[in-house]
Formats: C-alpha cells, structure tokens, sequence
C-alpha cells in the first residue's frame, strides 16, 4: 500500500540530500546536455536510453574527479593494494549517485529534460567482472574502503567478456558471450602512460657480480603490454575516491612486420591475438580450479603489472623499495593472484638488488592472503612443467623458498617424512605440481579464512601442518556486505521506514539498525515493512512473468535460492523437496497449504554437466508442476534466467525465505546469506559458513537450522552406504527420488535424470540423503510460521534488526587494524 509509505519511498530513493537545490539540478541537467552532444554527439531529441545512461555518467564521473583531486592531495602513509582477479561490480551509477549525495538531483534534472532516471539506470550494462561470491565481495570491500577512507588501489583484468549470459532453452542452460563493453565504459580512464611488460617464457641465465654472489636474469620469450584502465570508486558521502586499475592486454607490436613484409598476412597478427587473448574473457567457473595455460598466463599478467605499478609508485614517493611494507598492504584474493610471491621476490632481487634475506622479509611483511574455499578441487595447484615452461625465473625462485623452508623443519625436528611432503611447495602425488595455497600461506604476514567455521577448518584441515608452524598466522575475518547497496539502494523502501524508526544516522551508522527491535512487535511498523515487502513481491511477480512467463501471486510465501548451481549448495535438495511437497500436496488437496513460490537463479559452469542436469530438472519439474491444477495457488516453480547483480538487487528485498542449504563445511562464508536476512528474509539453513554467525546474531528463534553440522558430516562420511541407509529411513525421500526416476518429469525421455538419481543412492558426496529429512522438518516449520504474520514479520524485522554487523565497513576496519595496519579515515 503505497499511501502509506513516506515520502522518500514514493520518490524511489532516499539519499543523503537534505533538500535539493534548483541551482544544482539546472547545473547537472546541463552539464548532462553537454556531455551528451559534445562527447556523445546526440541531441536530446534522439538520443537512446543508453546515451542518456552514458551522459549521466560522464557527467556525475566529473563530480567523482572533483572529488578525487581532493582524496589525493597528500601522500598517504599506507596503501591497500588489493589483488583480484574478480571484480564482481555490477551497475555503477546509482552507487555513484547515492554516494555522491545526488540522486533526487540527477532525477530531478533528467526529469526536466523529459527522461526517467529508472529507464536510464536500466540501460546500464552489469559489469560482470566475477563469477560469484568471491566477486562480488571483492566489489564491496573497494566500496566499503572508498567510504572509510582507507587509500587502496584494487588491481585486476579488464575483460572484453565478463561472465557468460544465461539463457533457458526448453530448461537446457545456453551460454551467450556477454558485451559489457560494446558501446564503450563511460566510467573508466584509459592510462596510456601507466604501461608494462610483463614477460613469459624464455630462459634464465646468471652472471657472478661479485666475490660469492650470482645473480640470475631472465630473458622472456615473448613479452606483453599491461595498459592500465582506472575506474573512480567513490565512497559514502563523495568524502574519499578510490582507484579499481583494471589491466587490458596489448601486444608490444600490432603486427609482425617481418612476417607481414614475407606476404603472410594473416600470420603476422597471430602474436597480436595470443597477446589479447589474455585479458578477452574471464575464466567462468566458480570453485573449481582450471588448470589451463591462458590461465596461468592471466594471473600472472595481471599480478606483475600490478606489482611493477605499485614498486614505481613506491619508489617516486619513497625512494628506497626497503620501506615497501612500511606503505605498502597488498592483500591477495584467493591463490589467483599467488604468482606475486616470488614476482616480488624477483622484482627485489633483480630489479633493485636487494638479498635474498631483506628481500624475503619485506615480501612476507607486505603480503596477505584469504583463502575462500576448501574444496579440493577449488585448489590450485599448477604442473612443475607448465610453470617451468612458462615462468622458469618464478619456478627456480620457488624451489628456492621450498628449500630454506624444509630446512627450516629439519632444524626443529619436524623431520619426518610425511610432515614434510604435507608442507612442501610442491605436492609430489600425482605428478609434481605446486600449491599455490602453500606458496601464498608462506608468502604472506597474515592468513585469513571468510566465516569462523571456515577458519577453524583452515586450521584443522588443509593447512593443518603450515599452521601449527606459526599459530599467530591464520586469523578470521567474517565477510561482509556494503550496506550502501544491498539494503540502501536495492531497497529505498526498507531504508525509509529505517530512517523514520530510528533516524537519518542509520545510514552512516548501520548499528542503530538494532533500535528497530523496539518496533518489531508494534502492528503499525509490521503492516508498513509488510506492506513493502508486498510492493518489492508485485515487482518481483512482473519481472518473473517478463521473463520465464509464469504468473506468481506476491501473497504467496517467496522461498529464493539465489547463487552459483554447484553439488556442494544442494540446488537438488531444494528441488527433491519441492518434488516432495508436490507430491504431499496431490495426495492431500484439501489441506490448507502454505502457498509458496520457489525462485531458484544461477548460473552453471558450461562444462558443469551435473550442475546443468540439476538446473533442467528444476525447469522440467516446475512445467509439470505449474500446469497442475491439483496444486495450483499452492506451490509455483520459477527458475529466473540470467541472474546477475542487479536481478540479485531485484530479487533480495522480494524474499521471504532464505535458502542456505550447504553441506556443512563446504560453503566458506555465503554473503547472499547476509544481504538476504539484512532485508527481512528468514533463513533455512545449515550450520555451515556464515550461517552460524547469523545465527549467533538474529538469535536461533529468528533463523530455521537443520541437518548435520560440520563435525556430523565428516562423521557420516566415514561411514559405509550412508545414502542406501538414509533413502531406506525415509518413505517421502524414495517416493519423490522414485518418481524423478519414473520419467514423470521427462516423459520425452524417462531416463534423463537417471544421472542425478543414481548418484544420490550410491555416492551422495553431499549427503543430501542424510539432511533430507530435517530439511523437510524444517520447511514445514516455516510453513507454520508463515500461518502467524505477527510473529513472522516481527522475526523479519529482528532479522533487519540484527544483521549490522555483516557490514563490510566492519569487515574492512578488522583487515586494517589486524591485517594491514593502516589507519581507517
Ligand atoms: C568462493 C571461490 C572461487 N570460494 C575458484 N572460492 C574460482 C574459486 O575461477 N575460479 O577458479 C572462482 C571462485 N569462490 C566463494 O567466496 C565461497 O564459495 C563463498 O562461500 C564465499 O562467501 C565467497 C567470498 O568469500
């Protein structure tokens, strides 16, 4: 009910504008006008949705550059350099926007000129630099120190194609090349003169300098040019801005002009497109490792030009490299950008003729690594071979390390064999390869996990050995998520009641979040963050129409499985339950169902088989079940195509349900977990990730936990035929696996879902069989609660409430204080 809500909501967004000038819409609406005739060449009269989105931009980045010469004015005394090889950002302008404090103002003034600023933030493409969570909170974080004023470069890959486009072709996952970049990026510098090489292959050679010192040189075969490409980060309130210097491939010579002149035409570009390729498309699997040369040559790309642009900066700030880690924090995302450990090592030692010791030091005391995942076939690891071939230098300079490592162990009496190979560089198992997750733990000062289970079991588990060789080194660091976007401007609506609950300063100050506690039984607040959830459902229900034409009713309960499709989330568990209830449902129609709609969104890695069988069984199950009348008005399936940042920002504030499914122990932190419950949504889930520490903070009557723990899983993993046993327990689960079985949702091909059936009875790694009927439990629970409203939005509104702390503002004062030492603001 619209009438109710304030002022702000009706308008569309709240924004740190406590009135809006006429003086400055009339200056931006003509600052607009002139960006878009002189920069776009358009005139208002034709020009298109995406002119006005790229003059918007060009207009409010001139803002962001005022900003910025102010941000820069000093040196700072310590930079964050973060390494990433993802950057998940999505749509920029309404960030910028917000940020800038100029939202009603860029409305009012597009409004003047007869354009609606909704259509224009649509017509922004997704900067889909990412694939998933690890992404996505590279992003938040560049905002989240944006908005503290923590000075920070974020480095990565400026991909031609970021992730693949999703399509649904009769439930069959498609992939389409995704164009971000087709009509250019209004956002973004191009620095031409912040240029280099970066080198591959080729072969080292020494030379003796001095009495008892031989220094190696290495000559690259093949050499390609970094071109830097800046976009501004501006933070809460345009107070500090923030560079994301993302790297393009060049190749040193457009063509080989021998081979050109010899009449080979075509050849003589051949080096031109090897070199491209590098920085062409980002690398679309999430939590697996893909052990192919083009990526290798990725991370390393990118990692040495990051590293010889902060060296240079270092040096003409500073004048001595012995001072790096005095100024320097460089915090390396995942092992992607682990190649950084002996390239700075190198840089040090060749480049500037440091030792080996002081070189080992300042890299030790810069470097910082998060470890993002335990799976093991998420670990990379890289053939000796490969890396020998491609980087020889960094091979040489690794067994070097490995070395003076293991001989470290002999000293004290960790001699023995098996100790050493689980702490060697280099796993010998299967082939020798080297572990890019050893090589970053020793690399770097700090180690941190992304949720406190995942961090016990990073010292329990993989890095079991490494770490009892210096206990002070792991440390947790729960991720986050910036406020900014996920609940201020994904959800003006829940933002405005915030504000009038407990005042404006919730926007700077995400803890006064937890006065809305004092409302969240009052009937009057219950109805207006009930009335606006209704309102983000109807947008949700025309957006789900749009695009899969299923009709969905926004009174039913909306149950949301939003992320990545892979085994270990349990996508198929949700949909074995949904089967399940289909079938309770036809065997009981006159109950009084809980209506719910299943949303499921996610894209699968292409060459994900299981991943893609499990998203055509979703489809094909909600076919059948949304054309059967007997269920009708009780359970809708949707599984919405293409999900993305800013369908996530669509699809979040419109959920009522929460689903964090995960085998306990596999899923590191989530962060969809937390930009969920911050919205209201109520969560059932596993005590897995940061499930717990949502859990700990809504309080465990406000949150639906079930199934084994992590210490239950590894347990039951040990046992035998734990899935036969588990199907046997359970009537409901063999009836809804028996009648996938049946070809009831195939019947053009009864055995299609055998995969997926008998993987389940005889291997279950995931043990979905086990969990399966504590999940039921649980769902029915849910049902029960969505049957009393009271209670129901008093839980949401204490999980907004509660949920402050999953900030990102936190998340990175924890990395500056204990990872970075380097002062916030
Ligand atoms: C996460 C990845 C990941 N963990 C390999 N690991 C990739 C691994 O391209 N690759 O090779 C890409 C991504 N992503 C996620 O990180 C975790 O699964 C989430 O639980 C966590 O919330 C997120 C951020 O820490």
């Amino acid at each position: 009910d619209a009438s109710a809500a304030p002022a702000q909501v009706r308008q569309g967004r709240v924004s740190p504008e406590r009135t809006i000038s006429g003086n400055a819409v009339a200056e931006l609406r003509e600052a607009i006008v002139a960006k878009l005739a002189y920069a776009i060449g358009r005139t208002p009269a034709n020009a298109r949705e995406r002119d006005w989105f790229a003059a918007t931009a060009l207009a409010l980045r001139d803002r962001i550059v005022d900003a910025c010469m102010d941000s820069e004015r000093s040196i700072p005394n310590k930079r964050v350099y973060y390494l990433s090889l993802e950057f998940l950002i999505g749509r920029l302008l309404s960030d910028a926007m917000n940020n800038l404090g100029l939202v009603e103002t860029t409305r009012a003034a597009l409004r003047e000129l007869g354009v609606d600023l909704g259509d224009v933030e649509a017509a922004e493409p997704d900067a889909a630099l990412g694939n998933g969570g690890l992404g996505r909170l590279a992003a938040c974080f560049m905002e989240s120190m944006a908005s503290l004023s923590i000075p920070a470069i974020g480095y990565g890959i400026r991909y031609d194609h970021g992730l693949f486009r999703q399509s649904l072709e009769d439930g069959w996952q498609k992939e389409a090349p995704e164009t971000w970049l087709a009509e250019g990026n209004p956002w973004e510098f191009v620095r031409p003169e912040a240029t280099y090489s970066v080198g591959f292959g080729g072969h080292v050679t020494m030379s003796s300098v001095s009495e008892g010192v031989i220094r190696r040189h290495w000559h690259p075969a093949e050499t390609v040019r970094a071109v830097a490409h800046d976009v501004p980060v501006v933070g809460w309130r345009g107070r500090h801005v923030n560079t994301l210097r993302l790297w393009k491939a060049e190749a040193e010579a457009p063509v080989d002009l021998a081979r050109f002149n010899g009449g080979d035409h075509v050849g003589a570009l051949a080096g031109r497109a090897r070199a491209e390729a590098i920085s062409r498309v980002l690398y679309p699997s999430d939590s697996s490792a893909e052990g192919q040369e083009l990526r290798l040559r990725q991370e390393y790309f990118f990692t040495s030009a990051s590293l010889q642009d902060l060296v240079r900066r270092h040096m003409a700030e500073r004048g001595d490299l012995r001072s790096l880690a005095d100024h320097a924090a460089i915090q390396l995302n995942d092992t992607h950008p682990a190649i950084a450990v002996p390239e700075l090592m190198r840089l040090l030692l060749e480049d500037h003729g440091l030792n080996w010791e002081d070189a080992w030091h300042i890299t030790t005391n810069t470097l910082g690594y998060t470890n993002h995942t335990l799976l093991p076939e998420a670990l990379e690891t890289w053939p000796v071979e490969l890396m020998e071939r491609v980087l020889p230098r960094h091979m040489q300079i690794i067994y070097l390390i490995n070395w003076m490592h293991l001989e470290e162990q002999g000293k004290h009496g960790r001699g023995n064999a098996a100790q050493l190979a689980s702490v060697s560089l280099i796993d010998e198992s299967h082939g020798k390869r080297v572990r890019m997750g050893h090589l970053a733990f020793l690399g770097a000062r700090r180690v941190n996990g992304v949720s406190a289970l995942h961090t016990d079991l990073m010292r329990s588990t993989v890095f079991k050995d490494l770490h009892a060789l210096d206990t002070d080194k792991i440390v947790n660091k729960t991720n986050g998520i910036t406020f900014r976007r996920w609940l201020h401007n994904a959800n003006p609506e829940l933002t405005a009641l915030a504000i009038e609950a407990v005042g404006p300063e919730v926007l700077d100050t995400p803890e006064l979040l937890t006065g809305l506690a004092d409302v969240a039984s009052d009937p009057n607040f219950q109805s207006r963050y009930a009335a606006m959830r209704r309102s983000r459902k109807a947008a949700l229900a025309n957006v789900v129409t749009e695009r899969t034409g299923i009709a969905i009713d926004p009174s039913a309960l909306f149950d949301v499985q939003i992320k990545r499709i892979h085994e270990y989330k349990r996508q198929l568990l949700n949909v074995i339950e949904t089967v399940a209830l289909y079938q309770a449902i036809k065997a009981d129609p006159k109950r009084d169902w809980t209506p719910r709609v299943k949303i499921f969104g996610g894209k699968a890695a292409p060459s994900y088989v299981q991943a893609k069988l499990i998203i055509k069984l979703a489809c094909d199950v909600a076919k059948v079940v949304n054309a059967d009348p007997d269920v009708a008005g009780r359970l809708t399936v949707a599984f919405l195509p293409n999900y993305s940042v800013s369908l996530a920002e669509a699809i979040i504030p419109a959920a009522d349900l929460s689903e964090q499914i995960s085998t306990a122990g596999m899923e590191a932190s989530g962060t969809g977990n937390m930009k969920l419950a911050l919205n209201g949504a109520l969560t059932i889930g596993t005590l897995d990730g940061a499930n717990i520490e949502i859990r700990d903070h809504v309080g465990p009557e406000n949150i639906f936990i079930f199934g084994l723990d992590a210490a239950g899983v590894q347990a039951r993993m040990a046992e035998p035929n734990y899935a036969e046993a588990a199907i046997a327990a359970s009537p409901r689960l063999k009836a809804a696996l028996d009648l996938i079985e049946s070809g009831r949702f195939s019947p053009e091909e009864p055995g299609r879902f055998r995969p997926i059936v008998d993987d389940l009875r005889h291997n279950d790694r995931y043990l979905l069989t086990v969990d399966f009927d504590d999940y039921w439990r649980a769902q029915r629970a849910v049902d029960a609660a969505w049957n009393d409203p009271t209670a129901w939005w008093r839980a949401a509104i204490l999980n907004t409430a509660r949920m402050a702390w999953f900030s990102s503002d936190r998340s990175m004062r924890e990395y500056a204080e204990e990872i970075w030492r380097v002062r916030v603001g």
